[in-house]
């Protein structure tokens, strides 16, 4: 087995420091893929860092969350979360591991273990970083996943892209209505 390890390409005029590259930093194994998008949001972080920490709670800012249970745990690292998501999309469940729920540097990370869908051990780490001349966040979504049998890296990145950015743009305005 090949293992490679890669760095999201970050751009370096964002306020995203080099000691959170690290977070962004996954081990990539041969039939896997990953990626990262990046949102800017209107709103300090600690507004996005309330909604984005609540892992019990993905469907404040998750459209495609029909309804999400806890099965074990309390918040915590460990804490597994049972996903039902809308018809629609090759998927009916997915179920959830928090892998880092780190408040100090605002990271937050899951990992998929089971579900009935087609992103075979789906990780990802979002990171928030405060954008110093608007007052804003900049967030930082990065994920490997493997790649599906009968698709292409492209493909799933282009998929899971655009749910990873669906969400961000969601959170977006739910933070950016949230300030009173
Ligand atoms: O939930 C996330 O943060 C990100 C993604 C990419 C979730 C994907 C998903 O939950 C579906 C939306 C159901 C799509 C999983 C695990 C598989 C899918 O096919």
């Amino acid at each position: 087995h090949q293992h490679l390890q890669r760095r999201m390409p970050i751009p370096c005029s964002t306020e995203v420091p080099d000691s959170m590259a690290c977070y962004h930093t996954h081990l990539v194994g041969p039939n896997q893929c990953c990626s990262a998008v990046i949102q800017r949001i209107s709103a300090p972080v600690s507004t996005v860092w309330s909604v984005v920490r609540r892992f019990d709670n993905p469907q404040a800012y998750k459209h495609f969350v029909k309804s999400c249970n806890v099965v074990v745990g309390d918040g915590d690292v460990g804490t597994l979360r049972e996903v039902r998501v809308i018809s629609g999309l090759p998927a009916a469940s997915s179920t959830e591991r928090l892998e880092i729920l780190d408040d100090e540097r605002h990271v937050i990370s899951f990992s998929v273990v089971g579900g009935d869908h087609r992103l075979a051990n789906y990780r990802s780490v979002t990171t928030l970083h405060p954008e110093q001349s608007f007052g804003g966040t900049i967030v930082v979504e990065s994920y490997v996943v493997d790649v599906p049998h009968g698709n292409t890296r492209e493909e799933t990145c282009v998929f899971v892209d655009t749910i990873v950015r669906c969400n961000l743009q969601s959170l977006s305005q739910i933070a950016q209505n949230s300030i009173t």
